[in-house]
């Protein structure tokens, strides 16, 4: 790396100690082996420092690249020392402890590993958030987690600045870029400056590691809180077997690092396994690119939504040939059975599905090598007891529709969130008898192969994104014209569902070109909040429909657009 000189001597590995028990009276499925976690030393010291060079091949530990030709390939020593100063710009110059909160807004550059790394190295939770945020989501982030510090570049430095005032908590703003900011503190001088000698923190499995943001329904979202087991869980002998990550493999996973998808399978999976974790800055979505960067580079795994794989094969390519590429993965939202066909088709590879949510990381999959079943999400990954619940928290039958639980008593499996932070009612929620009741609807057939039905709430997946009806709503409100909005899910052939408001107007805004309107609309949505969120369809009616006491009929509406109806 230019930016920085990489020094210091390579620390050993300490070791972990797990003991693996049978928990007994286990009912439903197979007996579920439990791993209990004692005590694992410097856990930080899991990514960059195992692998040290002379011990695996040549491929860097970190390979970024841009469209412009610009290249990083760290190796795992310099990734070490990177972040032993990272840590330390964190403790020393921005005077963070252990527990305290960082906002981790970066898009797709080498910082964002560097940052991550140090944040676990001195447990400081990190909380990744997308670069979409726009500042009144970032003021809510900050504000409800009492953040100390943030982490961002030039583009977002000035929604930050725009509500810091309000975020007593906030005493570190540390900026990303070749440029210095009144107010802000310069990443990369003090990278150059700091020690590259740290201790990591002895980090206990309950420990929390990191927050993600995730909406529901009603209110804001949710922070989802994580400890180090998350990462812990990327040691387990089932996970491993998912993506049968090696040393030699270079792993892609083009997820914003906002999700946690990419938290997984961008930086702990292929770590923990020694790979090589690849990093397009992809400044922004293009399929054609996509192809271009797997043809381009020996790039032998691959992880993406659903709908990055539709939105390549709707491209029409008349070959889709990777040279290197053995193994894809897809997770976030469901996958057709034509899709697979499809993928199958034009590349000759399989894809693997992956289930997840911010609460669970990778729950469900079909592990690589295993028997596909198209249209079917995979089985659970143990440790997590996965079933087919009612709304009681019953074990159903095989083939009957009911909630996907995962099994919390008499233990909380290693990997599964720890609670919403601050919010004992919502934690409490989605407790459902001995399960955590993900909110989705699903059937297992007698295989444990478990088969996606829906969400069982409002909540709308598009494209991979969960976004929470009322969020969308509450931007609308805030437009002069919208006198009030139902907003569903609807559904889409390249993204799977999109978001769709149901708008009645104000009197004055009857007689308006409604073309124009909608276009207004959907910008002033993508200026309120991350536009991802925007109402991708809009129909203006008279009235919305609601329940004899006022509440809006929001699966009525659902309903009417998936033609059940
Ligand atoms: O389509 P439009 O152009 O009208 O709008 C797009 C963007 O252009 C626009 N936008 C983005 N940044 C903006 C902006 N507008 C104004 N100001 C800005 N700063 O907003 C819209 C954003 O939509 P998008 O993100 O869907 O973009 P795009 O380019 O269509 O990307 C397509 C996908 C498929 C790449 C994208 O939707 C995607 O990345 N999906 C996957 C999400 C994901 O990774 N989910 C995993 C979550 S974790 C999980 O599920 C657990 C699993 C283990």
């Amino acid at each position: 790396p230019d930016k920085f000189s990489a020094q210091g001597s390579p620390e050993p590995w300490p070791g972990a100690r797990f003991c693996s028990l049978h928990a007994p009276g286990q009912t439903g499925g197979s007996r579920q082996s439990l791993l209990f976690y004692i005590y694992i030393r410097d856990l930080a010291h899991l990514c960059p420092e195992r692998h040290q060079e002379g011990r695996r091949g040549p491929n860097p530990a970190l390979w970024w690249v841009n469209s412009e030709g610009d290249e990083v390939k760290w190796s795992f020593s310099e990734v070490a020392s990177l972040t032993r100063r990272t840590a330390n710009v964190f403790t020393q110059s921005c005077g963070l402890q252990r527990g305290d909160f960082l906002a981790l807004i970066l898009p797709r550059i080498p910082e964002w590993w560097l940052v991550a790394i140090g944040c676990i190295r001195t447990g400081i939770v990190f909380m990744p958030g997308t670069t979409q945020l726009k500042a009144k989501d970032i003021l809510y982030r900050l504000q409800a987690s009492k953040a100390k510090a943030v982490v961002t570049t030039d583009t977002l430095a000035p929604e930050v600045d725009s509500v810091a005032s309000e975020c007593p908590a906030l005493k570190a703003k540390l900026l990303v870029s070749d440029h210095s900011r009144d107010g802000w503190l310069d990443f990369h001088s003090l990278i150059q400056s700091a020690s590259p000698e740290h201790t990591c923190i002895k980090s206990k499995t309950e420990d929390p590691m990191a927050i993600f943001f995730t909406s529901g329904t009603t209110g804001l979202p949710k922070m989802a809180k994580h400890s180090h087991s998350l990462a812990l869980r990327s040691y387990l002998p089932s996970c491993r077997k998912l993506q049968q990550l090696k040393p030699s493999d270079i792993s892609w996973c083009p997820s914003d690092p906002g999700w946690i998808l990419a938290v997984v399978g961008s930086l702990l999976e292929p770590w923990t396994a020694g790979s090589t974790i690849f990093i397009h800055s992809l400044p922004q979505f293009d399929p054609k690119l996509m192809v271009e960067v797997l043809s381009k580079y020996p790039i032998t795994q691959f992880l993406a939504a659903p709908s990055v794989f539709r939105m390549i094969l709707q491209q029409n390519f008349t070959s889709l040939r990777f040279p290197t590429l053995q193994h894809c993965s897809t997770g976030g939202e469901a996958l057709l059975p034509e899709e697979q066909e499809k993928w199958k088709k034009q590349t000759g590879l399989l894809l693997h599905e992956i289930y997840g949510q911010s609460e669970v990381g990778m729950s469900c999959g079909v592990p690589r090598g295993t028997k596909i079943k198209p249209g079917s999400m995979g089985k659970a990954i143990s440790p997590f007891d996965v079933q087919i619940i009612d709304s009681k928290g019953n074990v159903l039958p095989p083939n009957t529709e009911g909630s996907i639980g995962i099994r919390i008593k008499p233990t909380r499996p290693t990997g599964l969130f720890m609670c919403y932070e601050n919010n004992p009612e919502k934690t409490a929620e989605v407790e459902c008898g001995d399960f955590y009741n993900t909110g989705d609807r699903a059937t297992m057939d007698e295989e444990g192969y478990i088969w996606f039905l829906g969400r069982d709430d409002d909540v709308i997946n598009a494209s991979g994104y969960r976004i929470g009806p009322t969020e969308v709503e509450n931007a609308l409100a805030e437009h002069p014209a919208v006198k009030e909005s139902a907003v569903v899910s609807s559904p889409d052939t390249s993204r799977g569902e999109v978001v769709k408001a149901f708008i009645v107007l104000n009197p004055q805004f009857l007689a308006h070109n409604q073309q124009q309107l909608t276009k207004e609309l959907q910008e002033h949505v993508k200026a309120m909040t991350a536009p991802y969120k925007y109402p991708r369809k809009v129909e203006f009616i008279p009235e919305l429909p609601k329940t004899i006491t006022g509440k809006i009929k929001r699966n009525e509406l659902r309903k009417k657009e998936f033609g059940q109806m």
